[in-house]
């Protein structure tokens, strides 16, 4: 039997790499936007992270970076999705293959197939399926089409990073999210990343939630997924501020 309560943080866009050369600002300002994501997860022992794309800000951060953000991986005892994003597509160059995920934090999966890729959880009763960019050029990807049918698992959960489109001024973006993608997706919640902004798109029965940049805005989400084994499935999103 799943578990009666599932707590996902839902974080996206932390830019990793953005703006960190000495004259900047605030260097640090990512670096410690995603430590303060850590001590979250780790002080709130939710079952999992997810990452919902541009975790980094671009492919060329240095190795001093992508050795901070293994170390800071490793710190995760529950499992941690990552989905690569327009940002830090999984390019032959891609920051990803520059840290030792399956040596060192083996409880990350990283979503590499470029049709898409379900990632399953049974003791937790959920299973997170997403499509993750793998090139600059990819502007016209559809980030939740064509989606396999649901699994058996209670919680189905869909990890998309796109742009939600609005009205017709929204056509030409790229990485289209349409509200038919997400009614017509067959999960029960969709994970979102691209916006910096925290945002409920619901669609229909079909929660969907940009959780906002924690480095830019400040915020991210923690997902309750309740009530598998009675019927009554409720999801509730609480979002909180992110303190450097
Ligand atoms: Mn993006």
């Amino acid at each position: 039997m799943a578990k009666d309560l599932v707590r996902v943080l839902h974080t996206s866009d932390v830019h990793i790499g953005a703006f960190t050369e000495k004259w900047a600002p605030q260097p640090d300002k990512c670096l410690h936007a995603f430590r303060a994501i850590v001590d979250r997860a780790v002080q709130e022992q939710v079952d999992l992270v997810l990452i919902a794309g541009d975790f980094f800000d671009h492919n060329r951060v240095r190795q001093e970076v992508t050795d901070f953000v293994l170390d800071q991986l490793v710190r995760l005892p529950m499992p941690t999705v990552i989905l690569p994003g327009n940002h830090d597509p999984l390019e032959k160059n891609a920051a990803y293959w520059r840290m030792d995920l399956a040596g060192k934090a083996p409880r990350v999966h990283l979503i590499k197939d470029p049709e898409g890729e379900t990632v399953r959880f049974p003791e937790l009763g959920m299973a997170i399926w997403g499509r993750p960019h793998i090139s600059y050029d990819d502007v016209s990807l559809l980030p939740l089409r064509n989606l396999p049918p649901r699994g058996p698992e209670p919680w189905q959960i869909a990890v998309g990073h796109g742009h939600f489109v609005r009205d017709e001024a929204d056509g030409g973006r790229a990485y289209p999210i349409y509200p038919q993608d997400i009614a017509d997706c067959g999960r029960d919640y969709v994970a979102l990343g691209h916006w910096d902004a925290h945002m409920d798109i619901t669609q229909g029965s079909v929660r969907a939630f940009y959780p906002g940049s924690p480095t830019w805005v400040g915020l991210s989400s923690i997902v309750e997924f309740k009530g598998a084994n009675n019927g009554s499935k409720q999801i509730t999103v609480k979002s909180f501020p992110v303190t450097l």
